[in-house]
């Protein structure tokens, strides 16, 4: 029986094998039980020496029942391990990360030197009112100059903004005849331009105000220099042109030097060796005064800039309709770029 027991032990290879096993010969109803029911009818000299017998067979089987299991649970526990480990040695899966857009570092970049020399960020809505987008800016309901601005009207008196103007009555108004005023203003906005290379109907532009007491036509050129060279490069050159805006008088529009080609022509200067970036001049008297600012006692300056032409300019973008497709190949080039 001992052998039997011990040879079927060693064929088990499961824990449920291992019990059934258990059962049969270890049980109440198991064949050594059934044994032990048995001694009654032994010899009295008989009987201590069978249930020694017993006894010592019940052990060993025991014991070896035990080991049995501890190896099985050895065994299963290492084929867990193998089967889960980890190899420590394979690539890991590169995880996709989205970077920040070219076009708002550029405003970020902007804003950073402004608040340096001490300018505070404003903000206007995108759907305006006619008023602030052209009446209050010496705009009259058709002037003729409404048409440098071909705008998206949503009804007769509500439009997509044309320009970041507004935000200058805007400030003005909220300002309450307060100086200093000196404020930009980063936005979107929108023309029925036709898109091609430099011109989108849909742009972005920084506007600038500046309004104290003796602010003169100097203080602007010398912002806008400062603003060039930092943005740019200490090299970096303007031009100013004499322009018209009825906003601001005397106006102007501002070139920097064509950072892309050094001066020597290429496709964004269109071979002239300038850009134009932005749009300035002398706040208008008619300006101040509508939005409650004596315009005896207090002068001021502004500025309207096209960020996607600087951020073109900057980083040798011939197109500026990259901006907005949004190809990620290009959009890659400036996820570590700053
Ligand atoms: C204006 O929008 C004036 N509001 C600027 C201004 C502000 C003048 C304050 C005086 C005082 P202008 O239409 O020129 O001006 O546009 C300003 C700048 O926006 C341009 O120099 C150019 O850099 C950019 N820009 C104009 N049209 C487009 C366009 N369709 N696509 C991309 N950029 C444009």
């Amino acid at each position: 029986l001992r052998q039997k027991a011990l040879a079927e032990l060693a064929t088990c290879s499961g824990q449920a094998e291992l019990n059934e096993w258990k059962v049969k010969y270890l049980g109440k109803k198991g064949e050594l039980t059934s044994i032990m029911r048995l001694m009654g009818q032994l010899s009295e000299e008989e009987r201590p020496q069978i249930g020694q017998w017993v006894n010592q067979v019940r052990a060993k089987l025991n014991s070896a029942f035990e080991q049995k299991e501890l190896r099985l649970k050895q065994a299963e526990l290492e084929q867990r391990l193998k089967s889960e480990s980890i190899d420590v040695t394979l690539p890991g899966r590169t995880v996709q990360v989205g970077g920040i857009h070219p076009l708002t570092r550029v405003i970020q970049e902007m804003e950073q030197i402004f608040i340096g020399l001490g300018f505070e960020i404003a903000e206007g809505p995108e759907v305006e009112t006619d008023y602030y987008n052209f009446e209050a800016l010496n705009l009259p309901k058709n002037h003729p100059a409404r048409d440098m601005q071909d705008t998206f009207y949503l009804t007769e008196e509500i439009l997509l903004r044309t320009h970041t103007s507004g935000i200058q009555v805007r400030t003005l108004e909220a300002k309450k005849g307060e100086v200093p005023v000196r404020i930009i203003a980063p936005g979107r906005v929108y023309r029925r331009d036709d898109d091609d290379a430099t011109h989108s109907h849909a742009f972005t532009q920084v506007e600038g105000l500046v309004v104290d007491k003796g602010i003169r036509m100097s203080d602007l050129k010398g912002i806008l220099l400062a603003f060039a060279r930092r943005m740019f490069g200490a090299e970096q050159q303007i031009r100013l042109r004499p322009s018209y805006f009825p906003f601001t008088e005397p106006s102007t529009e501002v070139d920097v030097s064509c950072y892309a080609c050094q001066g020597n022509g290429c496709r964004i200067c269109k071979h002239t060796g300038w850009l134009e970036i932005l749009g300035a001049g002398m706040v208008h008297p008619r300006v101040l005064e509508m939005a409650g600012y004596d315009s005896e006692t207090y002068t001021g300056f502004a500025f309207g800039m096209g960020v996607e032409r600087i951020a073109m300019l900057k980083y040798g973008i011939d197109d500026i309709r990259h901006f907005y497709v949004n190809d990620v190949r290009f959009l890659k080039q400036f996820a570590n770029r700053f």
